[in-house]
């Protein structure tokens, strides 16, 4: 199938969420100015209890390029995030990306990103395609990961191989057509949400690999309420879709569920 030609992107916003990276912030701005010179930086801080808040003030008062967005207390990457876009989208920009504050994701693999962006929607800088890694992640966090996804892909059948993945390029009107006022999920399951709606609106998602890297500064903000809340909510996802691909089948008395995702 011939894709349609998509618009070239020109206006790009890397969006960085943060909570309590006082120290990671100016090093990922920095490799972002170098690596993506063209870009503009948007930090979305919680009103991080370390300063991270003034930090960023203090980047974007140097950097025409850095804007901040302060939020008035912790609620979760998916709504800083969701605040994001819509700041974005309301000033035209092109695409959005997300990337961690903590230096996981690499900004030297932007560019590589955005190049997948001229021909897709959405682009996910993957771990667990062919050529893509982690390095310096405790077998637990591997086998976390390992089983988030394959547990996603079995209930939801969508053919991604890291659907929590947090390092993701969206293009401007590939955001519009998910229905973002009605996402509330808050962890990992937020980048699970938005993978299933841009599956399900039959955007073109690519896998791009990278090599993630864990964190040397800082805190982890996972925690078991996040595991938790993506178990929770992928089962409900799974079951209401496997369900209704039953019912298709006992309607059209084929097996069900064929040809229903855009292949990536
Ligand atoms: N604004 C905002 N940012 C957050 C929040 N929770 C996490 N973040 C940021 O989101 C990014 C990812 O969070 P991490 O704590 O690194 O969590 P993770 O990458 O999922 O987990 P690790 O792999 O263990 O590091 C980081 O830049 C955090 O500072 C939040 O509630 N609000
Ligand atoms: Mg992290």
């Amino acid at each position: 199938m011939t894709e349609p030609q998509r618009a070239p992107l020109t206006r790009v916003c890397v969006l960085v969420p943060t909570y309590d990276e006082r120290e990671n912030l100016p090093r990922i701005v920095a490799r972002l100015r170098a690596a993506v010179p063209d870009a503009d930086v948007l930090v979305l801080d919680d009103a991080s209890p370390d300063g991270t808040g003034d930090v960023a003030d203090r980047l974007a008062a140097a950097d025409d390029a850095v804007h901040v967005l302060h939020r008035t207390g912790k609620q979760g990457l998916g709504a800083a995030y969701l605040a994001g876009f819509a700041w974005a989208l309301e000033r035209g920009y092109d695409a959005a990306v997300e990337i961690d504050a903590d230096g996981s994701h690499q900004p030297e693999t932007l560019p590589g990103l955005l190049r997948a962006a001229r021909d897709a929607d959405v682009v996910i800088g993957s771990r667990w395609v062919p050529g893509g890694s982690v390095v310096n992640w405790p077998s637990h966090r591997k086998a976390l990961s390992v089983g988030a996804n394959l547990y996603t892909r079995v209930l939801l059948g969508m053919p991604v191989s890291d659907a929590t993945a947090g390092f993701r390029v969206y293009r401007a009107d590939a955001l519009r057509r998910l229905g973002l006022a009605t996402i509330d999920s808050q962890g990992y399951c937020f980048q699970v949400e938005m993978t299933w709606r841009a599956v399900k609106a039959g955007l073109h998602v690519v896998e791009v690999p990278i090599e993630f890297v864990e964190r040397e500064i800082g805190r982890s903000k996972m925690n078991g309420d996040i595991v938790a809340e993506s178990l929770r909510r992928i089962t409900g996802w799974g079951v209401k879709h496997r369900w209704s691909e039953v019912r298709r089948g006992v309607a059209d008395g084929v097996g069900a569920g064929e040809g229903t995702w855009h292949r990536l």
